[in-house]
């Protein structure tokens, strides 16, 4: 992994894995989506990773109507990357995941690169209540759920991106996933910079160890070399100290309620922003700089 470079924030504002009733914080309208992203950016994040939710209940949606004003509004209120997702939710089909990036042919969209489980089942325990029933059973039916990525579909995805320009997050939730990556990369369907966004402690995928992360590091290394910019994404309460740690070991950092709720032990963050500065501290206390959106695309490559 090439060293001494910005370190790039990422703001991943609303996702598809919380749901409203967890946290009043999580933005779900159109405006409150755009807004978080813009506040995000505000605070140094140079990469706003989006998706969307129907108003009507909050639950995820990836209709590219849903997007068009999100996108609309920071095209008018912020430079930032907007990098948006092809993974969607982990139970919509990889079609539906797709339709933003087929629509909006971004410079930046995430890529899941491996088939996983993907267990949300053990948030029931911390959150009894919902308001909608979609949300209760967005969680229940995680017991029995695989989050489909196979070679096939991570090559159309691959092949779309390469028509239109547009570059990739690749999301890495276990060691397997940096092998599929450099065998994309040995075929030629891919090529660097890759942007790995090692995605740590969720269930079905790595733990959130700091051995997990040495060793996702020591691999990407070997097999990525110079061809890779790391990212780290601690999930839950692991968000700030594996980024923490991963910013200190070279990494960028990727922060937002998509990934964690909350700012501190049972305490819900206030805004992506409020998470954004709180890394921000860190890696100002680290002699870390932090990257601009430009800064981002000169490094990533992306065609602005
Ligand atoms: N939910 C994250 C752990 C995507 O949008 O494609 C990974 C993610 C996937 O952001
Ligand atoms: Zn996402």
């Amino acid at each position: 992994m090439p060293a001494a470079r910005k370190v790039i924030i990422t703001s991943a504002v609303t996702g598809a894995i919380h749901t409203p009733s967890m946290s009043k914080h999580l933005p779900v309208s159109p405006e409150e989506i755009a807004e978080a992203a813009i506040g995000a950016a505000e605070a140094g994040a140079a990469v706003v990773h989006m998706h969307a939710r129907d108003p009507r209940d909050g639950r995820p949606s990836q209709d590219p109507a849903h997007f068009a004003p999100i996108l609309d509004s920071l095209k008018r209120n912020t430079d930032a990357v907007v990098n948006l997702t092809t993974g969607g939710s982990p139970h919509m089909t990889v079609a539906e995941r797709m339709r933003p990036a087929v629509e909006f042919k971004p410079e930046l969209a995430s890529m899941n690169m491996g088939s996983m489980n993907f267990g949300l089942y053990p948030m029931l325990d911390r959150f009894p209540e919902f308001e909608h029933d979609w949300e209760r059973e967005h969680l229940e039916k995680s017991r029995d759920l695989v989050f489909k990525n196979t070679f096939a579909d991570i090559e159309t995805i691959l092949e779309h991106g390469r028509a239109n320009g547009t570059r990739f997050e690749f999301e890495c939730y276990d060691i397997a996933h940096l092998n599929n990556l450099a065998h994309f990369r040995d075929r030629g369907l891919t090529d660097g910079p890759l942007f790995v966004q090692s995605v740590f402690g969720l269930l079905g995928g790595i733990g959130a160890h700091p051995e997990d992360l040495m060793h996702m590091r020591r691999t990407a290394d070997r097999l990525l070399g110079a061809d890779y910019q790391w990212s780290v994404l601690g999930a839950g309460r692991n968000q700030l100290n594996l980024a923490s740690i991963g910013a200190a070991m070279g990494s960028h950092v990727r922060v937002g309620l998509e990934d964690s709720l909350w700012i501190g032990p049972g305490q819900l963050a206030e805004s992506n922003a409020q998470q954004v500065t709180r890394i921000r501290t860190v890696l100002e206390a680290l002699n870390l700089e932090v990257a601009t959106p430009d800064e981002a695309r000169e490094v990533l490559q992306l065609k602005g």
